[in-house]
């Protein structure tokens, strides 16, 4: 008897509940920041967010009729909102900037602050310096390396196209020991280095090309009239089989190499190259080197000579 509440203690302590319920729902629904504000809302404050944003749930919430059960569920969904409004901003714009913006958008991390940020570095976050809506910077630690940018003659890709020094009208015309040629709507490389012949195509490949597919009469002449009287040989992009299959030529793009019309020197293909016990890569032949001179002749994969690149012109 004694530990039982009596009717009337119990009545005390429900008016209590409900006078300290009324007091929570006008302190945060009018916005007014009496005593009651800052234990509910000090948090909210202190995560940096403005009190707009503090009254939006609350004012939707206390929409209901019933009083101590809503009151749960009010003190509840503002707990809950404040953090994940929070943290979702603050997640935007990390340690860079540090100031809050009303939307982060889908950004690329601008280290140089060239203009393109880093494909490996997206980013939530508010635009400004530091970011970049674009992407494409192939390095991101150099302001002088970004698409769209002159290609020169510096063992870089300076446009970040994936090619190495190719060509460009505006600024790379000729680059190491190689010389750009724009003909018959195809670009060409004629190369007066000394490589054998995978090296050559590597280095035609590096610069977006191939080594030359001499087609027909009409671009075996033209390629003719680029080489330097007495030049030599100088690669095209043509293999005979892979070692041993002598006759079965075939250029890059797998289409046959003709032995039949004329564009091989006399008696070539003879399969006699410089020692490696065979010759079985094409070359094409300079004016002024007796019968073979302005043909074709099949050569020592291994043997250093100078080589044709040819690829489609810039767009
Ligand atoms: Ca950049
Ligand atoms: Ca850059
Ligand atoms: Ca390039
Ligand atoms: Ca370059």
């Amino acid at each position: 008897m004694n530990g039982a509440p009596g009717p009337r203690r119990t009545q005390v302590l429900a008016l209590a509940a409900a006078l300290s319920l009324a007091c929570t729902y006008d302190g945060s629904g009018l916005g007014a920041q009496p005593d009651d504000l800052p234990q509910e809302t000090s948090t909210s404050t202190t995560t940096g967010e403005p009190p707009a944003t503090t009254i939006a749930p609350t004012t939707t919430t206390t929409g209901g009729p019933a009083e101590t059960t809503e009151a749960a569920v009010t003190s509840t969904g503002l707990t809950t909102a404040e953090p994940t409004t929070t943290t979702t901003t603050t997640a935007g714009e990390p340690d860079t900037t540090g100031e809050p913006c009303a939307t982060p958008e889908a950004l690329y991390v601008d280290d140089d602050g060239d203009g393109f940020g880093d494909d490996g570095q997206p980013v939530t976050a508010c635009a400004g310096p530091g970011f970049s809506p674009q992407a494409g910077d192939c390095d991101d630690a150099d302001a002088a390396v970004f698409p769209g940018q002159p290609e020169t003659c510096n063992v870089v890709d300076d446009d970040c196209d994936q090619s190495v020094d190719e060509f460009d009208p505006r600024s790379n015309i000729a680059c190491g020991v190689c010389t750009y040629i724009l003909a018959a709507g195809r670009l060409y490389a004629f190369c007066t280095g000394a490589h054998n012949w995978a090296d050559a195509r590597a280095d035609c490949q590096l610069r977006g090309l191939d080594l030359a597919i001499d087609d027909d009469w009409l671009e075996h002449n033209l390629l003719v009239s680029y080489l330097a009287e007495n030049s030599g040989q100088w690669y095209l992009g043509a293999q005979d089989g892979d070692g041993n299959q002598e006759g079965s030529w075939r250029w890059l793009d797998g289409s046959e190499v003709p032995k039949w019309d004329g564009r091989f020197a006399p008696n070539q293909p003879d399969d006699k190259g410089s020692g490696d016990g065979g010759a079985d890569c094409l070359a094409l032949v300079s004016k002024g080197k007796g019968n073979t001179q302005e043909r074709w002749v099949d050569e020592s994969c291994g043997a250093l000579h100078k080589w044709i690149c040819e690829g489609p012109p810039p767009p």
